[in-house]
Protein backbone atom coordinates (compact mmCIF):
# COMPACT_ATOMS: atom_id res chain seq x y z
CA UNK A 1 0.00 0.00 0.00
CA UNK A 2 2.67 2.01 0.63
CA UNK A 3 3.43 3.23 -3.56
CA UNK A 4 -0.48 3.38 -3.98
CA UNK A 5 -1.86 6.62 -4.82
CA UNK A 6 -4.15 8.29 -1.88
CA UNK A 7 -7.04 8.33 -4.60
CA UNK A 8 -6.38 4.11 -4.40
CA UNK A 9 -5.63 4.74 -0.11
CA UNK A 10 -8.97 6.83 0.44
CA UNK A 11 -10.91 3.61 -1.56
CA UNK A 12 -9.27 1.07 0.42
CA UNK A 13 -10.25 2.82 3.47
CA UNK A 14 -14.07 3.17 2.82
CA UNK A 15 -13.44 -1.05 1.81
CA UNK A 16 -12.25 -1.90 4.79
CA UNK A 17 -15.25 0.58 6.43
CA UNK A 18 -12.75 3.03 8.03
CA UNK A 19 -12.72 6.87 6.96
CA UNK A 20 -10.27 9.50 7.00
CA UNK A 21 -11.27 11.79 10.55
CA UNK A 22 -9.22 14.93 8.56
CA UNK A 23 -12.12 15.12 6.05
CA UNK A 24 -14.74 15.31 8.38
CA UNK A 25 -13.54 17.27 11.00
CA UNK A 26 -15.07 20.32 10.37
CA UNK A 27 -18.50 18.80 10.29
CA UNK A 28 -18.21 17.08 13.02
CA UNK A 29 -16.92 19.39 15.36
CA UNK A 30 -18.60 22.57 14.69
CA UNK A 31 -17.18 25.80 16.43
CA UNK A 32 -21.22 25.99 17.73
CA UNK A 33 -24.33 24.48 17.82
CA UNK A 34 -26.39 24.58 14.11
CA UNK A 35 -29.81 23.39 14.72
CA UNK A 36 -31.59 20.86 12.62
CA UNK A 37 -35.15 22.18 13.53
CA UNK A 38 -36.58 25.41 12.25
CA UNK A 39 -37.87 28.07 13.93
CA UNK A 40 -41.71 27.70 13.14
CA UNK A 41 -45.40 28.60 14.52
CA UNK A 42 -48.42 26.09 13.58
CA UNK A 43 -51.36 27.68 13.51
CA UNK A 44 -54.26 26.10 15.91
CA UNK A 45 -57.46 27.76 14.11
CA UNK A 46 -56.40 25.87 11.29
CA UNK A 47 -55.57 22.82 13.05
CA UNK A 48 -58.69 22.80 15.20
CA UNK A 49 -60.27 22.30 11.84
CA UNK A 50 -58.34 19.17 10.75
CA UNK A 51 -58.56 17.81 14.03
CA UNK A 52 -62.70 18.08 13.87
CA UNK A 53 -62.79 16.90 10.52
CA UNK A 54 -60.91 13.60 11.41
CA UNK A 55 -62.61 13.15 15.09
CA UNK A 56 -65.42 12.89 12.22
CA UNK A 57 -64.13 10.43 9.85
CA UNK A 58 -61.94 8.30 11.79
CA UNK A 59 -63.18 6.39 14.61
CA UNK A 60 -60.69 6.08 18.03
CA UNK A 61 -61.08 2.67 17.55
CA UNK A 62 -58.88 2.77 14.03
CA UNK A 63 -56.85 5.58 15.31
CA UNK A 64 -56.07 5.03 19.48
CA UNK A 65 -54.72 8.14 19.85
CA UNK A 66 -56.37 10.78 17.20
CA UNK A 67 -53.24 12.94 17.39
CA UNK A 68 -51.97 15.44 14.60
CA UNK A 69 -48.08 15.91 15.04
CA UNK A 70 -46.11 18.80 14.88
CA UNK A 71 -43.83 18.33 12.34
CA UNK A 72 -40.46 20.50 11.99
CA UNK A 73 -39.92 20.62 8.27
CA UNK A 74 -36.08 19.95 9.44
CA UNK A 75 -37.12 16.82 11.69
CA UNK A 76 -39.32 15.14 9.31
CA UNK A 77 -37.99 11.14 9.45
CA UNK A 78 -38.19 10.04 12.21
CA UNK A 79 -41.00 13.09 13.03
CA UNK A 80 -40.05 15.58 16.04
CA UNK A 81 -41.23 19.31 16.59
CA UNK A 82 -37.50 19.70 18.30
CA UNK A 83 -34.19 17.77 18.34
CA UNK A 84 -35.63 15.54 21.36
CA UNK A 85 -39.11 16.26 22.07
CA UNK A 86 -42.21 15.27 20.20
CA UNK A 87 -45.77 17.88 20.15
CA UNK A 88 -48.95 17.25 19.07
CA UNK A 89 -52.77 18.16 19.27
CA UNK A 90 -54.97 15.27 20.98
CA UNK A 91 -58.81 15.18 19.99
CA UNK A 92 -61.09 13.07 21.67
CA UNK A 93 -64.94 12.86 21.36
CA UNK A 94 -67.60 12.59 24.15
CA UNK A 95 -67.97 9.08 24.78
CA UNK A 96 -64.66 8.19 23.35
CA UNK A 97 -62.34 6.09 24.91
CA UNK A 98 -58.26 5.73 23.91
CA UNK A 99 -57.00 2.32 25.27
CA UNK A 100 -54.38 1.89 27.72
CA UNK A 101 -50.83 1.14 27.03
CA UNK A 102 -47.89 1.82 28.53
CA UNK A 103 -44.21 3.24 26.86
CA UNK A 104 -40.55 4.05 27.99
CA UNK A 105 -41.21 7.79 26.60
CA UNK A 106 -42.55 10.30 29.31
CA UNK A 107 -45.35 12.37 28.08
CA UNK A 108 -47.11 15.27 29.80
CA UNK A 109 -50.36 16.86 28.41
CA UNK A 110 -51.35 20.57 28.24
CA UNK A 111 -55.44 21.03 28.27
CA UNK A 112 -55.98 23.47 25.18
CA UNK A 113 -60.36 23.44 25.09
CA UNK A 114 -62.68 21.11 26.54
CA UNK A 115 -63.34 19.62 30.01
CA UNK A 116 -64.91 16.14 31.34
CA UNK A 117 -62.09 13.88 30.45
CA UNK A 118 -60.20 12.03 32.49
CA UNK A 119 -56.87 10.40 31.69
CA UNK A 120 -56.20 7.18 34.06
CA UNK A 121 -52.47 6.46 34.79
CA UNK A 122 -51.29 3.82 36.96
CA UNK A 123 -54.77 3.80 38.31
CA UNK A 124 -55.52 7.03 39.39
CA UNK A 125 -58.06 9.28 37.44
CA UNK A 126 -56.97 12.74 36.82
CA UNK A 127 -59.72 14.89 35.73
CA UNK A 128 -58.45 17.41 32.90
CA UNK A 129 -59.69 21.03 32.60
CA UNK A 130 -58.40 24.10 30.48
CA UNK A 131 -54.37 24.82 31.24
CA UNK A 132 -54.14 21.44 33.75
CA UNK A 133 -50.50 20.08 33.24
CA UNK A 134 -50.54 16.41 33.77
CA UNK A 135 -48.04 13.87 33.60
CA UNK A 136 -47.28 10.38 32.43
CA UNK A 137 -43.82 9.08 33.00
CA UNK A 138 -42.35 6.91 31.19
CA UNK A 139 -43.62 3.15 31.58
CA UNK A 140 -46.63 3.96 33.53
CA UNK A 141 -50.04 2.75 32.09
CA UNK A 142 -52.01 5.36 30.53
CA UNK A 143 -55.83 5.61 28.90
CA UNK A 144 -58.02 8.43 28.53
CA UNK A 145 -62.03 8.75 28.59
CA UNK A 146 -64.63 11.14 27.73
CA UNK A 147 -67.84 11.31 29.70
CA UNK A 148 -68.42 14.65 28.88
CA UNK A 149 -70.61 16.33 26.31
CA UNK A 150 -68.26 18.40 24.30
CA UNK A 151 -64.94 17.84 21.53
CA UNK A 152 -61.49 18.20 24.01
CA UNK A 153 -58.11 19.25 22.72
CA UNK A 154 -55.09 19.16 24.47
CA UNK A 155 -51.46 19.33 23.33
CA UNK A 156 -49.47 16.34 23.95
CA UNK A 157 -45.00 16.33 24.66
CA UNK A 158 -42.70 13.38 24.49
CA UNK A 159 -39.41 12.78 24.27
CA UNK A 160 -39.65 9.70 22.29
CA UNK A 161 -37.38 11.62 19.43
CA UNK A 162 -34.69 10.88 22.51
CA UNK A 163 -36.02 7.62 23.85
CA UNK A 164 -35.63 5.89 20.21
CA UNK A 165 -32.17 7.78 19.64
CA UNK A 166 -30.76 5.58 22.75
CA UNK A 167 -32.63 2.87 21.87
CA UNK A 168 -34.71 2.56 25.09
CA UNK A 169 -37.87 2.64 23.48
CA UNK A 170 -40.53 -0.11 24.91
CA UNK A 171 -44.01 0.18 24.16
CA UNK A 172 -46.86 -2.35 25.19
CA UNK A 173 -50.62 -2.18 24.85
CA UNK A 174 -52.49 -3.37 27.90
CA UNK A 175 -54.39 -6.24 28.38
CA UNK A 176 -57.16 -5.03 29.43
CA UNK A 177 -58.35 -1.76 27.68
CA UNK A 178 -59.16 0.27 30.37
CA UNK A 179 -57.51 0.43 33.92
CA UNK A 180 -59.60 0.46 37.13
CA UNK A 181 -59.57 3.13 39.41
CA UNK A 182 -57.29 1.46 42.20
CA UNK A 183 -56.66 4.62 43.94
CA UNK A 184 -58.92 8.11 45.02
CA UNK A 185 -59.03 10.34 42.12
CA UNK A 186 -56.43 12.96 42.00
CA UNK A 187 -55.02 12.17 44.97
CA UNK A 188 -51.46 12.29 43.75
CA UNK A 189 -52.14 15.89 42.91
CA UNK A 190 -54.31 17.07 45.84
CA UNK A 191 -51.69 15.39 48.40
CA UNK A 192 -48.60 17.86 46.95
CA UNK A 193 -50.49 20.45 46.13
CA UNK A 194 -50.52 23.09 48.76
CA UNK A 195 -46.84 23.14 47.63
CA UNK A 196 -44.68 23.89 50.84
CA UNK A 197 -46.26 20.93 52.62
CA UNK A 198 -45.11 17.74 51.25
CA UNK A 199 -46.69 14.28 52.62
CA UNK A 200 -44.05 12.41 54.96
CA UNK A 201 -45.14 9.21 54.07
CA UNK A 202 -44.12 9.75 50.10
CA UNK A 203 -40.52 9.96 49.67
CA UNK A 204 -40.07 8.77 46.38
CA UNK A 205 -36.53 8.40 44.69
CA UNK A 206 -37.73 8.39 41.14
CA UNK A 207 -36.53 10.92 38.83
CA UNK A 208 -39.90 12.68 37.90
CA UNK A 209 -42.44 14.42 39.67
CA UNK A 210 -45.29 12.67 41.84
CA UNK A 211 -48.07 14.89 40.65
CA UNK A 212 -50.18 13.46 38.08
CA UNK A 213 -51.59 16.94 37.46
CA UNK A 214 -50.56 20.66 38.09
CA UNK A 215 -54.41 22.09 37.74
CA UNK A 216 -54.56 25.71 35.90
CA UNK A 217 -55.90 27.16 39.21
CA UNK A 218 -53.00 26.72 41.20
CA UNK A 219 -50.80 28.06 38.24
CA UNK A 220 -53.27 31.23 38.12
CA UNK A 221 -53.15 31.69 41.95
CA UNK A 222 -49.00 31.60 41.45
CA UNK A 223 -49.13 34.53 38.93
CA UNK A 224 -51.71 36.29 40.22
CA UNK A 225 -49.90 36.42 43.68
CA UNK A 226 -46.25 37.81 42.44
CA UNK A 227 -48.52 40.11 40.30
CA UNK A 228 -46.61 43.16 39.01
CA UNK A 229 -44.95 43.06 41.98
CA UNK A 230 -41.70 41.30 40.53
CA UNK A 231 -39.91 42.00 37.83
CA UNK A 232 -39.66 38.59 36.39
CA UNK A 233 -37.12 37.38 33.89
CA UNK A 234 -35.67 40.27 31.53
CA UNK A 235 -35.91 37.45 28.37
CA UNK A 236 -38.16 35.51 29.50
CA UNK A 237 -40.89 37.35 31.27
CA UNK A 238 -42.79 36.23 34.79
CA UNK A 239 -41.20 32.42 34.39
CA UNK A 240 -42.13 29.82 36.71
CA UNK A 241 -41.11 26.13 36.72
CA UNK A 242 -43.31 23.72 37.51
CA UNK A 243 -41.27 21.48 39.69
CA UNK A 244 -41.37 18.33 41.35
CA UNK A 245 -41.57 19.31 45.28
CA UNK A 246 -39.80 16.75 46.71
CA UNK A 247 -36.16 18.03 44.83
CA UNK A 248 -37.14 21.15 43.17
CA UNK A 249 -35.68 19.18 39.95
CA UNK A 250 -37.80 19.16 36.64
CA UNK A 251 -41.39 17.40 36.48
CA UNK A 252 -40.42 14.22 33.99
CA UNK A 253 -36.56 13.46 33.74
CA UNK A 254 -36.28 14.74 29.99
CA UNK A 255 -37.99 17.63 29.99
CA UNK A 256 -39.13 20.75 31.98
CA UNK A 257 -42.17 22.87 31.68
CA UNK A 258 -43.03 26.06 32.62
CA UNK A 259 -45.49 29.02 32.25
CA UNK A 260 -44.01 32.68 31.43
CA UNK A 261 -46.21 35.59 32.00
CA UNK A 262 -45.29 38.48 29.39
CA UNK A 263 -46.99 41.81 30.72
CA UNK A 264 -48.29 43.91 28.33
CA UNK A 265 -46.07 45.16 26.25
CA UNK A 266 -43.35 43.22 27.57
CA UNK A 267 -40.36 43.38 25.09
CA UNK A 268 -37.75 40.63 26.08
CA UNK A 269 -34.02 40.79 25.91
CA UNK A 270 -32.56 38.64 23.29
CA UNK A 271 -30.40 35.30 24.13
CA UNK A 272 -29.94 32.11 23.69
CA UNK A 273 -29.05 28.86 25.22
CA UNK A 274 -28.67 25.50 23.95
CA UNK A 275 -31.91 23.57 25.43
CA UNK A 276 -34.44 23.71 22.76
CA UNK A 277 -38.24 25.28 23.56
CA UNK A 278 -41.85 24.12 22.56
CA UNK A 279 -43.69 27.13 23.42
CA UNK A 280 -47.81 27.11 23.26
CA UNK A 281 -49.97 30.23 23.86
CA UNK A 282 -52.49 29.68 26.40
CA UNK A 283 -53.22 33.51 25.94
CA UNK A 284 -52.93 36.67 23.85
CA UNK A 285 -50.94 37.45 21.10
CA UNK A 286 -47.26 38.32 19.92
CA UNK A 287 -43.98 37.52 17.86
CA UNK A 288 -41.13 36.28 18.83
CA UNK A 289 -37.98 36.53 16.76
CA UNK A 290 -36.00 33.65 16.68
CA UNK A 291 -32.29 32.85 14.64
CA UNK A 292 -33.67 36.25 12.65
CA UNK A 293 -36.86 34.91 11.61
CA UNK A 294 -40.16 36.42 13.41
CA UNK A 295 -42.81 34.13 14.65
CA UNK A 296 -46.35 35.86 15.13
CA UNK A 297 -48.33 34.10 17.50
CA UNK A 298 -51.72 34.18 19.12
CA UNK A 299 -53.83 32.31 21.35
CA UNK A 300 -53.64 28.52 21.09
CA UNK A 301 -50.71 28.08 18.51
CA UNK A 302 -47.63 26.42 19.27
CA UNK A 303 -44.07 27.44 18.07
CA UNK A 304 -40.77 26.60 18.69
CA UNK A 305 -37.20 27.93 20.01
CA UNK A 306 -34.41 25.15 18.51
CA UNK A 307 -31.31 25.32 20.52
CA UNK A 308 -28.62 28.41 20.24
CA UNK A 309 -31.06 30.39 18.20
CA UNK A 310 -31.25 33.71 19.28
CA UNK A 311 -34.89 34.38 20.40
CA UNK A 312 -36.77 37.41 21.37
CA UNK A 313 -40.09 37.40 22.79
CA UNK A 314 -42.79 40.15 22.73
CA UNK A 315 -45.98 40.69 23.93
CA UNK A 316 -47.78 41.97 20.90
CA UNK A 317 -50.75 43.82 23.19
CA UNK A 318 -50.67 46.84 25.56
CA UNK A 319 -53.00 46.08 28.03
CA UNK A 320 -53.22 42.61 27.80
CA UNK A 321 -51.07 39.82 29.01
CA UNK A 322 -49.35 37.18 26.68
CA UNK A 323 -49.16 33.75 28.77
CA UNK A 324 -47.04 31.02 27.07
CA UNK A 325 -46.51 27.54 28.28
CA UNK A 326 -43.18 26.08 27.57
CA UNK A 327 -41.46 22.73 27.57
CA UNK A 328 -37.73 21.88 26.90
CA UNK A 329 -34.93 19.36 26.75
CA UNK A 330 -33.17 21.53 29.78
CA UNK A 331 -33.21 18.78 32.94
CA UNK A 332 -31.27 16.78 29.32
CA UNK A 333 -28.69 19.21 28.93
CA UNK A 334 -27.92 20.51 32.75
CA UNK A 335 -27.55 16.67 33.68
CA UNK A 336 -25.30 15.98 30.43
CA UNK A 337 -23.67 19.23 31.46
CA UNK A 338 -24.27 20.38 28.01
CA UNK A 339 -26.60 23.55 28.76
CA UNK A 340 -25.01 27.36 28.17
CA UNK A 341 -26.68 30.46 27.81
CA UNK A 342 -25.76 34.00 26.46
CA UNK A 343 -27.90 37.09 26.36
CA UNK A 344 -26.97 38.36 22.80
O1 LIG B 1 -51.95 9.94 24.51
O2 LIG B 1 -50.82 8.16 24.99
O3 LIG B 1 -49.33 12.41 21.18
O4 LIG B 1 -48.88 7.44 23.34
C1 LIG B 1 -48.26 10.32 21.22
C2 LIG B 1 -48.16 9.06 21.79
C3 LIG B 1 -50.10 10.78 22.69
C4 LIG B 1 -50.98 9.17 24.32
C5 LIG B 1 -49.23 11.17 21.69
C6 LIG B 1 -49.02 8.66 22.80
C7 LIG B 1 -50.01 9.53 23.25
FE1 LIG C 1 -49.13 7.06 25.27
Amino acid sequence: MTNASDEEAYTRLAAEGAAPLWRYYGSLFLPEPKPTAVPIVWHYKALREVAMHFAESLSIEDAARRVLMLVNPGLQDPPATVNTLFSGIQILLPGEQAPAHRHTANAFRFVIEGSGVYTTVDGERLYMNPGDLLLTAGWKWHDHFHPGDNPMLWLDGLDYPLVNLLEAGFYEQGADRFQKSVVPDGISTRQFIHGRLNPVWLNSQERHSPLGSYPWVETERALAAIGDDADGCEHDGVSLEYTNPLDGGSVLPTIGCRVQRLRPGFVGRPRRQTSSVICHVVRGSGSTEVGGKTLEWQEKDVFVIPGWLAYQHRNGSRDEDAVLFTSSNEPVMKALNLYREEAV
